[in-house]
């Protein structure tokens, strides 16, 4: 059934856009605080993966997680490290690269949002380093088979400083409006990836990725719903303390 759109609640959907109802997807160790201690690639990627929830791309020894506060003899960072104390970072002239699957499919009822804290030490230059979004189907090992949605390149925060780097994905990207044959259903891939030139590096920490729906909802008189989960444009939404059935109107 058609659901009506009261011109005031539509004025406030249109006004907070999706972003007050965007739901966290599932990041492991999106903070690099396991396994709580230094670690170094080893150049076997069921073994990294096992002890840190990240796969490894690079070579041994230049792919690692360390804290960067433990060493301020050092000085690596004017800044604070952004979330915990430990980061995860492709160095020193060696190409590399962090990814990881995620359980959220690709629909393009959605709008995604993936974020993390680039960080460039004060000894080190900053690398070409890039955020990357990938589908492919769950359980992948190996990303070279995964279909590359998306990709941006982190703007260099400075030296001894850390900047937030934004992947968004949604209407208006080409592989959005128009997927590559069999990406939507498929699972999400995030990459954190660094091409260092002799000495450089780039540390990475706190990593979110989330998703908003492309969609205003109607009927609900202004009030704040909580969306459960949705199904080609109908969800089961909280509203306030119950559970009902709305029909989402495109936005
Ligand atoms: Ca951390």
């Amino acid at each position: 059934m058609k659901s009506i759109i009261p011109v005031f609640a539509l004025v406030v959907c249109l006004s907070v856009g999706g972003s007050a109802w965007a739901e966290g997807i599932t990041v492991n160790n999106a903070s690099f605080e396991t396994p709580g201690e230094e670690c170094y690639y080893q150049g076997d990627d069921a073994a990294w993966f096992d002890l840190t929830q990240w796969h490894a791309i690079g070579t041994a020894w230049y792919v690692a997680i360390y804290p960067p506060g433990w060493y301020p003899e050092y000085h690596f960072y004017d800044d604070p490290t952004p979330d915990g104390d430990f980061v995860g970072c492709s160095s020193y002239g060696y190409p590399g690269s962090l990814w990881q699957q995620t359980g959220h499919a690709f629909s393009t009822g959605e709008s995604y949002t993936l974020s993390v804290y680039d960080g460039c030490r004060t000894d080190l230059g900053f690398p070409t380093s890039k955020i990357r979004l990938y589908a492919a189907d769950p359980g992948a090992t190996d990303l070279s088979t995964a279909t590359l949605l998306k990709e941006v390149t982190a703007t260099d925060p400075g030296a001894g400083k850390f900047a937030l780097q934004t992947l968004t994905f949604g209407p208006g990207d080409a592989n959005y409006d128009s997927p590559p044959e069999g990406a939507v259903g498929k699972d999400f891939i995030i990459e954190l990836s660094a091409t260092p030139d002799p000495y450089w590096e780039a540390d990475w920490d706190a990593v979110s990725f989330s998703f908003d729906l492309n969609y205003i909802l109607g009927d609900m008189d202004g009030a704040s719903p909580h969306i459960s989960c949705c199904f080609d444009g109908f969800c089961i939404v909280r509203w306030p303390y119950r559970l009902v059935y709305a029909e989402l109107q495109a936005s």
